[in-house]
């Protein structure tokens, strides 16, 4: 018999008659997540559930949920799965690192440029019907080449997206990051450390991609939007809640800051309203990582994780676990 696996969320059709291969799977049609009493509820006598990275996976639903033995999510961020409640109850989290990278640095570095070349405010103003005659300060925004470039989180993405500034565009880049990379890592991504203080006085383009963790929560608020310079942009492509939306609309519309790219907010799909009548900033839907193959690969990544946990046999090895000490006790 095959192991039983929910799909909490609509995927791609090839991944869910890839899943069908090995297990007994049941999906959610629908791209809206289901409320916690329904997961719970479909949950029952499943043994693996694949995430996206919105399902809250808890200690209650973790213990409503005996037969449970792996959640895997295609999102490299996993704030939304309670790890510890997982580890203690013996069930296998993985994630979906690397496969995302390079797609979402591209991401990060197009809303970037879109708010310091003020892409799309521009755009708005034409589809207004504005345009009537040239002017020479029209839209001036500053520039990318050249500048300082500071990455606020220096994991993979963050890695990647100080590559793109050094080598594509001449950069000077600096980093803050809770652990500084080796010596090797810094001069592979040119990149020069310095506290955060630093790192928002002196950035012209600030890009943030940290995780979200409690610790994380608000790293960004009035305070430090006050220290950067005022003709300095500001890009969030790491988590929600890392900076104070409020706070940073607020610093856009007194032009504390120049402008801002954001694909992640605090209570997304919610936006703050603020965020939505201040012209300087540029708003995505939480899609750095929406490139077609990587959402494929992505989606495969969980696989990938789900077969070796539940259809590989003894000895098979997820490729991405987060707690790989739970498969020791097996
Ligand atoms: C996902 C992300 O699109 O991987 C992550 O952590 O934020 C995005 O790439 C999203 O979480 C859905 O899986």
């Amino acid at each position: 018999m095959k192991p039983a696996v929910l799909v909490a969320r609509r995927i791609f059709p090839e991944a869910m008659a890839r899943l069908a291969e090995h297990f007994d799977v049941s999906g959610n049609p629908d791209d809206e997540v289901w409320p916690k009493e329904e997961l719970i509820r479909r949950l029952q006598g499943k043994a693996g559930v694949f995430v996206t990275g919105s399902e809250k996976i808890d200690a209650a639903l973790i213990a409503a949920c005996p037969d449970l033995r792996a959640v895997c999510t295609m999102a490299v961020g996993y704030n939304n799965i309670d790890v510890d409640a997982c580890t203690a109850a013996g069930v296998l989290v993985s994630n979906a690192p690397d496969v995302l990278t390079e797609t979402t640095a591209d991401f990060g570095f197009a809303l970037m440029m879109a708010a310091a070349r003020r892409i799309t405010e521009s755009e708005h103003f034409l589809r207004r019907g504005e345009w009537n005659s040239w002017s020479v300060d029209m839209f001036a925004g500053a520039d990318v080449h050249g500048a300082t470039l500071g990455v606020l989180g220096m994991g993979r993405i963050g890695q990647a997206i100080a590559r793109r500034g050094a080598l594509g565009f001449g950069m000077n880049v600096i980093y803050h990051n809770r652990s500084r990379l080796s010596e090797a890592d810094e001069a592979a991504v040119r990149a020069r450390y310095v506290d955060k203080d630093e790192l928002l006085e002196t950035a012209d383009h600030v890009v943030i991609v940290v995780p979200y963790s409690p610790a994380a929560h608000h790293l960004i608020g009035a305070a430090e939007l006050r220290r950067m310079k005022p003709t300095a942009t500001l890009t969030n492509v790491g988590r929600g809640g890392v900076v104070d939306d409020a706070a940073l609309a607020a610093a856009l519309r007194d032009r504390t800051i120049a402008a801002a790219g954001l694909d992640v907010f605090e209570n997304e799909p919610a936006l703050h309203p603020d965020l939505l009548t201040v012209p300087n900033v540029v708003l995505t839907p939480h899609i750095a990582s929406s490139s077609l193959p990587t959402r494929r690969a992505m989606a495969d990544l969980a696989i990938d994780n789900l077969i070796a946990v539940l259809a590989g046999g003894r000895g098979a090895r997820p490729p991405t676990p987060i707690n790989p000490q739970v498969l020791a006790g097996r």
